[in-house]
């Protein structure tokens, strides 16, 4: 809703993880569905550039395994 609470959020978030913690499968997949979405990969730039030719399915989500290949 509002960018400024969102980058709150995501400040608190990464604060209360380990450093460099977005990049690890489990801390990605913020609804534990088992697959990281855009919506969840866009935390991470690097992985959001490769997430196209990471999805080897195609379905529009990683799964651990396209993860893996990161
Ligand atoms: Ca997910
Ligand atoms: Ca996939």
């Amino acid at each position: 809703m509002n960018t400024l609470n969102k980058t709150l959020a995501l400040i608190a978030l990464a604060s209360s993880s380990a450093a460099f913690a977005a990049t690890d499968f489990d801390t990605l997949d913020v609804d534990g569905s088992g697959a990281i979405s855009q919506s969840e990969a866009s935390v991470d730039a690097d992985l959001m550039s490769k997430f196209a030719e990471l999805d080897t399915d195609g379905n529009g989500e990683l799964s651990k395994e396209e993860f893996s290949n990161a």
